[in-house]
């Protein structure tokens, strides 16, 4: 555990912070797991890796007397740590103000030892049937306005997440585990060019945990294909998943998979240094010989700039 990522995963008793992970863990068929969840007893740890770095969730129970317990011993349960991620219940408007409250309690100790940790804060349960509720928005711009204001010390970095919406997680980790390497932004860079060069709707690239490191999306995606774009999207997920477990595996031109509306879906697997990496694609179906003409290019260069990462 000696080079070990810490990422603390606080909030309030019933936010869902051991929810998130687990279906960061899960990826799919884990509602009625997370449905089942006992509150967390004390802290329970999670390990996981990032670009072959071992990295280490700390998810902290939320119960009243467990945060007494870490902000008496703060040093125990908060140093050296990483990353630390927030989780606000966004349904749950009546504690608003205790979720502030210990929000602040933390980042006191934080601040009392000048330590200006990266934070994430997510305001979780925005299920995606909830998303145009007027109310539920401008509490998250409230909450958020609130929170920039009395820690301008602090780079934050707010989201929203809902286990209802798979990728919102994924994303969530993505942005968690990218602070810490500089050398991501070269990958960006060429992610965005190749995404134009290949005029494809969309350019991810996940590890084998699924967690995305790098991603690009056109910006003319029509709202009709939206939901299938989506979808295509959760599938290979699922099969970067299924991958992982050998319950699947891809063979050569077989890449390709056939989506609505004359659109293709392409995955591909990578292997640099001992880990697994995912290219997944979406493009038109027309496009698709001039891509492969590009593609291998594309592959050497990738896997240069993830040597350098992953070396
Ligand atoms: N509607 C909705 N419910 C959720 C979501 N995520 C979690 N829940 C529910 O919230 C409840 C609490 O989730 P947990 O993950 O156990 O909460 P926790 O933050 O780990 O709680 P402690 O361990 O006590 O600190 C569970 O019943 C979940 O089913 C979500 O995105 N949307
Ligand atoms: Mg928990």
């Amino acid at each position: 555990m000696e080079n070990a990522f810490k990422i603390i995963i606080s909030g309030l008793q019933n936010a869902g912070k051991t929810s998130i992970l687990t279906a960061l863990d899960k990826k799919y068929d884990f509602v009625k797991e997370v449905l089942e969840l006992k509150p967390t007893i004390k802290v329970e740890y999670r390990k996981t890796k990032f670009l072959g770095s071992p990295t280490v969730f700390w998810d902290m129970g939320g119960q009243e007397k467990y945060r007494q317990l870490y902000l008496s011993k703060p040093e125990m349960y908060f140093d050296s740590s990483d990353l630390l991620i927030y989780v606000i219940d966004i349904q749950d408007s009546e504690k608003y103000n205790e979720s502030l409250n210990y929000l602040h309690s933390v980042l006191e100790y934080f601040i009392d030892n000048d330590i200006y940790l990266p934070l994430i804060i997510t305001f979780h349960k925005y299920d995606p049937n909830l998303r145009s509720y007027d109310e539920i928005n401008e509490n998250i711009y409230m909450l958020r306005d609130q929170i920039k204001e009395s820690y301008p010390m602090f780079n934050i970095l707010f989201q929203q997440t809902s286990i209802y919406d798979i990728i919102s997680i994924i994303q969530l980790m993505s942005y968690g585990l990218s602070i810490f390497d500089g050398k991501f932004f070269e990958l960006s860079l060429y992610m965005e060019t190749s995404l134009n060069e290949f005029n494809c709707y969309s350019l991810i690239l996940f590890d084998a945990q699924s967690v995305i490191i790098s991603e690009y999306y056109n910006e003319d995606i029509e709202p009709n294909l939206y939901e299938a774009f989506l979808d295509s999207i959760k599938e290979h997920i699922y099969l970067i998943k299924r991958i992982e477990e050998n319950e699947e595996e891809i063979k050569d031109n077989q890449n390709f998979f056939t989506m609505e509306n004359e659109l293709i879906s392409y995955l591909y697997t990578l292997n640099v240094h001992n880990e697994k990496f995912f290219v997944s694609v979406i493009l038109e179906e027309d496009k698709k010989d001039k891509f492969l003409e590009q593609y291998s290019d594309f592959i050497k260069k990738l896997e240069d700039i993830l040597l350098s990462l992953v070396g």
